[in-house]
């Protein structure tokens, strides 16, 4: 098998050249050439050794796929000590992204040139991990403390120029990289410029309190995460430490995160987002459709927000309203919500005239006739969507694409409503719009190709994280939510309050409680979709007695400044309110419930295990395409712990079998109108199988 590395002597310098696409990652074909490499410079005729890459990108890092497998020689880190140690320069060219291990290749030669348009990053952490081949003790060596913990821990790329700034990037150039790296070189050899080491750089020293400011500020940003503190022990240890103990450590390190189930969990997670990209029965050369206008129907919290994330990818948003207070009312938000980015140093002033000025307010359906895609963001009322689809119908060309934002509707009814049902598709966004990630796109059953294809692309086009879903009640994401949020009422009325539930969860590792998330929404959100609701269908009535107390008391939750907290109108804060409990007993006793201590094991495995059963039914009905999908919608949608990589991942973590068991035992406790194992957990238990081995037998 040829090499992805190749080695070519010219003039008298050592071109290494990696070939490994798609983002030459540092398989142990590419470790063993570039081993190979750098021995053969050492005993040729060059005088400096360049290592460039082929393809998009410098090396973008260890190969992520071979982790977990028995580790092949040569190690990384004993690469790239290899590298530093060459009696010859060794000079990296970078472009593209050099990210993590392709990084620490970059950092352990002697000069660094790179691309205007380069990146260099150390990403681990969102695997968590950290750099296992030097990073944490080279970058604050060349860069200082401050800047490498940033980096590390944030994981974010930076850009050259940034990077020069630092001291990582000696040369910033233009154009051709390989000839500009080539003349780079020769002026080093023309210069006689010797061998630099990194790992022989003193560390500036630092106040001892930034690494307990780092750890503190850390505890907020990446809460319940192991990664970002044993790298800030990492970074410590290059101030405090000889180079080789700092490597000794880091290495120690390294493989602990290696064992962690939360790198397990993260890179699950890396793996699921790309393959939520990727859409069933799909050809990849579908053509797409122009999307060079966009149109939104609805001024509200969620089409000002869609006309933000357009316009922020450079695509000018017509937004249409009935009346002109409420369009007004729209476009302050929109205003405000940019103002707030240029105070906060997110954004500049010009950068957000610029967005600001491609979003334009109507109030006529004319006006928007001959945009390319149509979102409908008005609130969640079957007829009046239908009603609206009508008129777009009329309104819109031919060929454009009609698409709902609807949270819970029926799309095949919605696109019933037209003569074009093949353009017509769900785009999902989830609150505030311009900035979460998720997006659902909903594959109605006469979806064409070539719209699903397109709003695949738009997707990532506008930087949101595309998750196809077929059509039901609430799609992934919200049909998933309702026994949660279920469970969350359930074991309030029957013995919690609103501060043991939502702790349990917190302190488990979501971003909010379920009655906080309730309170933000807004409470009345969920009393009109329950009312909307025939009787029926409206769910265990002890799961929705007291929040509907609540609203018909008029506490909607912060916009009202109360919910099932009291809110300070000015900071937001939120404080327990013993009215709430009061509600709570009185509607206990009122349906005769009997409350009891309920702990928060209890109430932790209540509610994430209702939300794996719900999961898995929607797998297995096929509404999502994998059980990745459905990861991927709770991590970036719905505040669920990345380090514990999805419902889904979390289910296999533990034991399939204790899942069922555990469920069996809330049948046995609760009754099994609530509690009934999914068909498909069932047979996962029986097979003796896991959700990804399912996954596994049942991919594309
Ligand atoms: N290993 C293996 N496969 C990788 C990979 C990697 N590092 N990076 C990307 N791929 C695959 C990916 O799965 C996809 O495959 C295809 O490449 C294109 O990727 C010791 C241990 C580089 C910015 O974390 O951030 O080094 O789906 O769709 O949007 O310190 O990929 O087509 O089959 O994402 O243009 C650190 C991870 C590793 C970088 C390109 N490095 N990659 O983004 O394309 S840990 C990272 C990325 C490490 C050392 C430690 C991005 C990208 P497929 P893509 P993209």
């Amino acid at each position: 098998m040829t090499s992805p590395v190749h080695y070519e002597l010219v003039e008298n310098i050592g071109i290494v050249t990696v070939d490994n696409p798609p983002v030459n990652a540092l398989s142990h074909a590419v470790r063993q050439g570039l081993q190979d490499a750098i021995r053969t410079a050492q005993a040729d005729a060059s005088k400096a050794v360049l290592i460039i890459c082929e393809g998009r990108t410098f090396i973008a890092g260890a190969d992520i796929t071979e982790f977990g497998q028995p580790p092949k020689d040569p190690r990384l880190d004993d690469l790239v000590d290899e590298i530093e140690a060459s009696k010859k320069l060794v000079v990296a060219a970078v472009h593209g992204t050099a990210l993590g291990g392709g990084f620490e290749v970059a950092l352990a030669s002697h000069y660094r040139c790179a691309l205007d348009s380069a990146r260099v990053g150390l990403p681990e952490v969102k695997l968590g991990l950290l750099p296992g081949a030097g990073g944490t003790q080279r970058v604050p060596r060349l860069a200082g403390v401050s800047a490498a913990l940033d980096l590390i821990t944030s994981g974010a790329p930076i850009g050259a120029s940034k990077a020069a700034e630092l001291g990582l990037v000696d040369k910033v150039v233009t154009g051709d990289l390989k000839s500009a790296a080539l003349d780079y070189t020769r002026e080093l050899i023309a210069a006689n410029a010797a061998p630099r080491r990194a790992s022989e750089l003193a560390v500036t020293d630092v106040e001892a309190s930034v690494f307990d400011e780092a750890r503190d500020k850390l505890e907020k940003r990446a809460r319940g995460q192991n990664a970002p503190r044993r790298i800030v022990d990492c970074v410590e240890a290059a101030v405090k430490l000889p180079f080789a103990e700092g490597i000794e450590l880091e290495r120690e390190m390294f493989g602990e995160s290696m064992r962690d189930p939360q790198s397990a969990a993260m890179r699950h997670l890396f793996f699921a987002e790309r393959q939520a990209a990727k859409v069933r029965g799909l050809p990849r050369d579908t053509q797409c459709r122009t999307i060079q206008s966009v149109g939104i129907i609805g001024a509200g919290t969620m089409g000002g927000g869609i006309a933000m994330s357009m316009a922020n990818a450079g695509i000018p948003v017509t937004i249409l309203e009935i009346d002109a207070d409420a369009l007004e009312k729209g476009l302050a938000v929109v205003d405000k919500n940019y103002a707030g980015s240029v105070k906060r140093g997110k954004l500049s002033a010009s950068a957000a005239a610029e967005r600001r000025r491609a979003i334009t307010g109507v109030m006529d359906y004319s006006a928007i006739g001959d945009v390319d895609l149509v979102i409908e963001a008005v609130f969640e009322n079957l007829e009046l969507k239908q009603e609206i689809f009508a008129k777009l119908d009329d309104a819109c060309k031919p060929g454009a694409i009609l698409a709902t934002n609807t949270s819970y509707q029926n799309v095949n009814d919605i696109a019933a409503a037209t003569k074009r049902p093949q353009d017509v598709i769900g785009l999902h966004f989830f609150s505030p719009a311009h900035i979460m990630k998720l997006l659902e796109v909903v594959r109605a059953d006469k979806t064409a190709d070539d719209v699903l294809a397109t709003a695949m692309a738009l997707a990532k086009r506008i930087g949101k994280m595309p998750v196809v879903s077929g059509v039901c009640y609430g799609f992934i994401g919200n049909r998933m939510l309702r026994p949660y949020m279920r469970e969350a009422q359930l074991c309030l009325i029957e013995g919690g309050t609103p501060e043991s539930i939502d702790t349990a969860l917190y302190d488990w590792g979501m971003a909010m409680g379920p009655l906080s998330v309730g309170d933000l929404a807004g409470l009345d959100i969920g009393y009109k979709a329950r009312q909307a609701l025939p009787e029926n269908e409206r769910g265990d009535p002890r799961a929705s007695r007291v929040p509907d107390i609540l609203v018909e008391v008029g506490r909607l939750g912060q916009k009202s400044g109360a919910g099932f907290y009291r809110y300070d109108p000015e900071t937001r804060k939120k404080t327990s309110d013993p009215a709430v409990l009061e509600i709570v007993e009185a509607a206990a006793e009122d349906l005769g419930i009997k409350r009891r201590t309920i702990d928060s094991r209890e109430i932790v495995d209540r509610l994430i295990l209702s939300l794996v059963n719900e999961g898995l039914r929607i797998v297995e009905e096929g509404i999502a395409q994998r059980p990745s999908d459905v990861d991927v919608v709770y991590v970036y949608g719905y505040g669920f712990p990345v380090y514990r990589g999805g419902p889904m991942h979390y289910a296999d973590a533990i034991g399939v079998d204790k899942v069922l068991a555990r469920i069996n035992e809330f049948r046995d406790l609760l009754g099994e109108k609530n509690w009934t194992p999914a068909p498909l957990l069932e047979k996962l238990v029986t097979d003796k199988s896991t959700i990804a081995d399912w996954a596994m037998a049942n991919s594309d």
